[in-house]
C-alpha cells in the first residue's frame, strides 16, 4: 500500500471525466488499497480516483462512526439508476477543496449500480450520508464540484482564493541551480550522462 498525493483546486484534472474500469484486476485493487491508505490518512470519508490523478471510475468510501470498526466500501463504474424528487441538505467539505465547507441541496435517496472489489454487479438504494457522499463521489468521476452546487458569487471566491494559493505555492518552490537544470542526456560530463 501506498500514500498518494490529493491533487488540489484549481487542478485541471479534476474537471476530467473519468474512464469506466475495464477489468477489476491486480492493478485496480493496488489503486483501491492506496486510495484507502490515502483516504484515511487525509482523514476523509470518500474519495475518487481522480483525486489522486488517475482518471478511472472507482471510489471508497467508510462512513463507520468513529470509535467504531471500519466499514470500507467500494464502488467501480457506479452510475446514478434514480434519484428521488425529495431533497436533504448536508455541509460538504472535500480533500480537493481543503478546509472549505459549505451546505449543498442534493436528491435525499438515490439508487446506484457499481461493481464491487471483485467486478460483480452490484445495486444499492441509499439514504442520509451515504447517498449524499456517492452522489458527491459520483460528480467527481464526471469532473463535478460540490462548488458547483453553491452559489455562483461563492464559487468565484473559493477558486479565487485557490488559485492564489496555488500562485503562492509556485513561487515558494525552490528555484532549480544551475548545475541541477542540466541534462543528463547529451552533456558529456553530467554524473548521469548517457
Ligand atoms: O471526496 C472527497 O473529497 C472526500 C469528502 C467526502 C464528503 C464529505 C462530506 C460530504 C460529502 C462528501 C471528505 O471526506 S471531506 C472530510 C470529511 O468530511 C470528514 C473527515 C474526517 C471525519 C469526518 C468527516
Ligand atoms: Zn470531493
Amino acid at each position: 500500500m501506498a500514500l498518494r498525493d490529493i491533487i488540489i483546486l484549481p487542478d485541471p484534472r479534476l474537471r476530467l471525466v473519468s474512464n469506466p474500469v475495464e477489468s477489476v484486476d491486480a492493478d485496480i485493487r493496488r489503486l483501491v488499497d492506496d486510495m484507502f491508505e490515502t483516504m484515511y490518512a487525509a482523514p476523509g470519508i470518500g474519495l475518487a480516483a481522480i483525486q489522486v490523478g488517475v482518471p478511472h471510475r472507482v471510489i471508497t468510501l467508510d462512513l463507520a462512526k468513529k470509535d467504531d470498526p471500519p466499514e470500507p466500501q467500494v464502488f467501480i463504474n457506479a452510475e446514478i439508476l434514480s434519484v428521488s424528487d425529495d431533497k436533504s441538505t448536508y455541509e460538504e467539505g472535500c480533500l480537493s477543496i481543503p478546509e472549505y465547507y459549505a451546505e449543498v441541496e442534493r436528491p435525499a435517496l438515490v439508487k446506484v449500480k457499481y461493481l464491487d472489489i471483485k467486478g460483480k454487479p452490484q445495486e444499492i438504494e441509499a439514504a442520509g450520508l451515504l447517498a449524499t457522499c456517492l452522489q458527491h463521489e459520483i460528480d467527481h468521476l464526471n469532473g463535478v464540484l460540490f462548488i458547483d452546487h453553491i452559489s455562483k458569487l461563492k464559487r468565484d471566491r473559493v477558486i479565487k482564493k485557490f488559485i492564489k494559493a496555488a500562485k503562492r505555492g509556485e513561487e515558494d518552490k525552490p528555484v532549480p541551480r544551475k548545475a541541477d537544470r542540466r541534462s543528463a542526456r547529451g552533456d558529456k560530463d553530467h554524473p548521469r550522462a548517457v
